[in-house]
């Protein structure tokens, strides 16, 4: 059981904190700050480890190493990015790490319309509308930056996303098929490194799992993931499963895309979290507790689609809810994470004492 943790300068909550949430063993963390395609240096790798490690955590989750958009759209730029983020690899794989969360998403890395959604409760939680989705998506840039209160949040760099308008136009002519193409060049390249130096790559779905501003998304379903396998088969060409981005298309089923890949041993990473549908038409959902009756997706029979297959990957909470006045990341806060873990780590038991 891991605990995403984004540094000692860009996160309260304390990897101390995090060490005391019965059943956590992983800290989840990465370097925030080197920008995306360069090189992830050894001695600040070093230091980050030391810094998890002496807190009594393990240090073998990174999440994330972003994927340059050269390499995504495939510019000619993107030999050398590809080369850096073979030698991250390395470095990282040094460093004891043996699994990397990564995704393959165009510009946006993740997306929601509101970041502070009130709760009945007196919560917050994230939220997406359709509705709520302005067409010009410098304004939902603004929307997202407006609602973070001071926080960087990852996959939204201000200096990245100051260039929308040229990110927009590098994907002009990529379409789906074309993004898989860009990934199967990235994946053919860098997994003989995976393979030497025991590091699995976790891909992250698209969140949401729907098309948004005429973007390509390639991982949003079951037949998304089998042509992804496809590209490059091999363990270390693996996914990271998250319950929440899966689940918020309700055509997905969760519980049956775990056990079928956690059967094949191509799922090393989970996210586990609740959303709950606003409308009829499950279009539009909050983020909630992870409890299943606080949601819309039933986590005994997604804890039990890992329990039921003898699970020995990694698993952390996602997103939770600011609770009790915390003034938390949107989506990190300390306290609804952690009353996550200890709903998972008590569905775990219970299944696992009943088989
Ligand atoms: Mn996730």
């Amino acid at each position: 059981m891991g605990f995403r943790w984004f540094g000692e300068q860009n996160d309260p909550v304390q990897l101390a904190e995090i060490r005391q949430i019965p059943g956590v063993s992983q800290a989840v963390t990465a370097l925030y700050d080197v920008p995306v395609g360069q090189v992830w240096p050894k001695d600040r790798i070093a230091q980050l480890k030391q810094a998890v490690t002496s807190a009594g955590l393990g240090f073998e989750v990174i999440e994330s190493v972003n994927v340059h958009d050269d390499i995504k759209t495939g510019q000619s730029g993107r030999d050398q990015y590809i080369e850096n983020y073979q030698q991250t690899i390395k470095n990282l794989a040094e460093a004891g790490v043996k699994v990397i969360c990564y995704n393959f998403m165009p510009v946006f890395d993740w997306l929601r319309t509101d970041l502070t959604y009130q709760l009945p409760d007196g919560s917050n939680a994230m939220a997406y509308q359709p509705e709520m989705l302005p067409d010009d998506p410098n304004e939902l840039i603004h929307q997202i930056m407006s609602g973070s209160k001071g926080f960087e949040m990852p996959g939204w760099e201000p200096e990245r996303l100051a260039h929308v308008q040229q990110l927009f136009a590098k994907y002009r002519h990529v379409d789906a098929d074309q993004l898989r193409a860009n990934l199967k060049y990235f994946l053919d390249a860098i997994m003989p490194t995976c393979e030497k130096y025991d590091v699995r790559m976790a891909m992250h779905p698209d969140d949401p799992p729907f098309l948004l501003f005429g973007l390509p998304r390639i991982y949003k379903n079951r037949d998304d993931m089998l042509k992804i396998e496809q590209l490059y088969e091999s363990p270390y060409n693996a996914f990271t499963i998250c319950t929440g981005s899966l689940g918020e298309n309700p055509q997905n089923d969760v519980p049956a895309i775990i056990r079928e890949f956690v059967q094949k041993d191509r799922a090393p990473f989970i996210h586990a979290r609740n959303i709950r549908f606003m409308n009829q038409t499950k279009t539009a959902f909050h983020e909630s507790a992870h409890l299943s009756s606080a949601g819309s997706l039933d986590m005994y029979e997604i804890v039990k689609a890992l329990a039921d297959n003898d699970y020995e990957g990694y698993l952390r909470p996602d997103h939770g809810r600011n609770i009790w006045g915390e003034q938390g990341r949107p989506g990190y806060g300390l306290y609804d994470r952690a009353l996550g873990v200890t709903y998972l780590n008590g569905l775990w038991e219970a299944i696992r004492k009943n088989q």
